[in-house]
């Protein structure tokens, strides 16, 4: 199975059907709901499950292992688009059950390498997505679109200070001009429909977003990776949006998982309200 470089070339992203057994997907499902039972109290009292379903729970990985069986797999699938920056690890990951129904985006501003690559994301299905339940939508020949004037956004609103690690307005200036120029161009947002096991890689620069997900009957499991090449800097908006900070070499720690890296970590977030450590929530 191999991830159609030309399709991502071409694109901006591909789809790579079928790229995770389906006994794995199984596997890591039956995980989740088990991850699920023990700790539904615990997110119940805190509030945070959305509509009862997980949203936006960063580095499940860490506590349900079976998606670091999934990572390596994906990478394995997907190696020719994966590991051109070089050799792909994994940086951090979301899990969604109930889509995420984010706005159009670009994903550079918070996964800035100082390069023009060093960071992909790489999207695998749990369940079989569709219209109904929040397809992922990638917008077909974005990743070639021009940044728009940073400097000019950048004063527009932070004019006498430094732009914070992140901004919201001004994230969201940045991708309506950008949507604005796609608009210009006749590009497409196509949605992407895919069945569980398939795979969806996208360029650190191709504008995507969630539909909404309509259809609550149906979950819809997504696991969004992260990934970039050993100790390839990261950084958001402050460096983005300033060009002229150095970047500075940086030095991780790993775990090795079937001859691929992930970020050492012990912390699982949810929604970016609060983490737990993963000794209180079990590995599954
Ligand atoms: O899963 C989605 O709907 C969007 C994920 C996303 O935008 C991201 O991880 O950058």
């Amino acid at each position: 199975m191999n991830a159609s470089t030309s399709d991502f070339d071409a694109d901006g992203f591909c789809i790579v059907r079928g790229a995770i057994d389906p006994e794995l997907i199984t596997r890591a499902n039956r995980h989740i709901d088990a991850f699920r039972s023990k700790n539904d109290p615990l997110l119940i009292e805190h509030n945070l499950l959305l509509e009862g379903m997980l949203h936006r729970v960063v580095n499940l990985h860490y506590s349900v292992t079976s998606l670091q069986d999934i990572f390596s797999t994906a990478m394995h699938a997907g190696h020719e688009v994966c590991d051109r920056f070089g050799k792909a690890t994994l940086y951090t990951s979301l899990f969604f059950e109930h889509g995420s129904q984010q706005l159009i985006h670009r994903d550079t501003p918070y996964f800035y390498s100082g390069s023009e690559g060093g960071y992909m994301g790489v999207w695998v299905a749990l369940d079989d997505v569709d219209e109904t339940n929040g397809a992922l939508v990638a917008v077909k020949g974005s990743h070639r679109l021009e940044d728009p004037d940073l400097d000019k956004l950048k004063n527009q609103f932070h004019p006498t200070s430094d732009v914070p690690a992140s901004s919201g307005p001004l994230f969201k200036a940045y991708n309506a001009e950008l949507e604005r120029a796609a608009e210009r161009k006749g590009l497409v947002a196509i949605p992407c429909v895919v069945r569980k096991g398939d795979m969806i890689l996208w360029h650190p620069s191709t504008l995507h977003g969630g539909l909404p997900h309509l259809d609550k009957s149906r979950s819809r499991r997504s696991f969004v990776m992260h990934i970039t090449p050993q100790n390839m800097p990261i950084k958001q908006m402050d460096y983005f949006f300033h060009r002229d900070k150095p970047i500075e070499s940086v030095e991780r720690q790993y775990l090795t998982h079937a001859n691929r890296l992930l970020l050492a970590g012990d912390q699982v977030d949810f929604r970016h309200m609060k983490a737990f450590a993963v000794s209180e929530l079990g590995t599954f």
